[in-house]
């Protein structure tokens, strides 16, 4: 088998999670499958809101450029929210895939309906955009938050496996979900524990859009350059964001 180079990109820039998340994609990738766990070196610790999203992006594409220089076969961005996703898509030559598109797809092959369980109130309007976007809505029975910050997630004093767990299992019997999406990278190592106490589907973004790409390197599908997602056009950046220019 040849071997597939993957970078999961961790948008946000905590380490501990970054090395988190590696661990659960290379449980599930292939023995060909090298799996480069990665975090930019600029940006927010957490991403918990709108301008947390935004301020992620230029240090995500800067590990997308990386990855093309180390020539990386494909890319997962591993955060909910997909930040960055289009643009990334944009730069890279190897398909990119995010964890929510992914898990909500898997949802949906699965069962007829999903809900979300999430991080933080604020970022279930985020979730409930990207299933429209996806063309989930009508799939979506409920986002909900369990109220704890994304690094107390990765917190091993913390009881954030046993809350979510608890609020997957209340969300089953409440929205009537054939199956859970978990709705933050942070609750990726939660997915068979979380999954043996709810009884139905628990689907974690990170491992299914790992799979995903693994896939779509297999079959040599990469993204479309006819339009859209053509690489940028040659362009100045300036101030504190001319390295990226192109
Ligand atoms: C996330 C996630 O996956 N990573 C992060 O920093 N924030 N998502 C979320 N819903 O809080």
């Amino acid at each position: 088998m040849t071997r597939t180079e993957i970078w999961v990109i961790n948008p946000n820039t905590a380490r501990a999670m970054t090395e988190n998340i590696g661990r659960c994609a290379r449980a599930v990738a292939a023995p060909s499958t090298v799996v480069t766990a990665v975090n930019p070196a600029m940006g927010p610790e957490s991403i918990e809101s709108h301008y947390d999203e935004a301020l992620s992006v230029p240090g995500l594409l800067a590990e997308i450029a990386a990855g093309e220089v180390a020539g990386a076969d494909g890319y997962v961005i591993a955060c909910f929210g997909d930040p960055g996703l289009d643009a990334a898509r944009e730069l890279a030559s190897g398909p990119v895939v995010g964890i929510a598109e992914a898990a909500m797809h898997a949802a949906t092959l699965v069962g007829r309906s999903f809900s979300v369980v999430t991080t933080l109130a604020r970022t279930t309007g985020r979730a409930w955009d990207l299933a429209a976007r996806y063309g989930f809505a009508g799939a979506c029975r409920g986002v909900h938050a369990c109220d704890i910050p994304v690094l107390e997630l990765d917190d091993p004093s913390s009881d954030a496996r046993k809350v979510v767990a608890a609020l997957c299992a209340e969300t089953v019997e409440r929205d009537g979900c054939d199956s859970i999406v978990l709705g933050c990278a942070g609750m990726a190592s939660f997915c068979a524990d979380v999954s043996r106490a709810v009884g139905v589907p628990v689907i974690d973004g990170v491992a299914v859009a790992t799979k995903l790409v693994e896939s779509l390197v297999s079959l040599g599908l990469r993204t479309s350059t006819r339009g859209e997602f053509a690489p940028p056009g040659p362009k100045r950046y300036t101030g504190l964001l001319r390295d990226f220019s192109v």
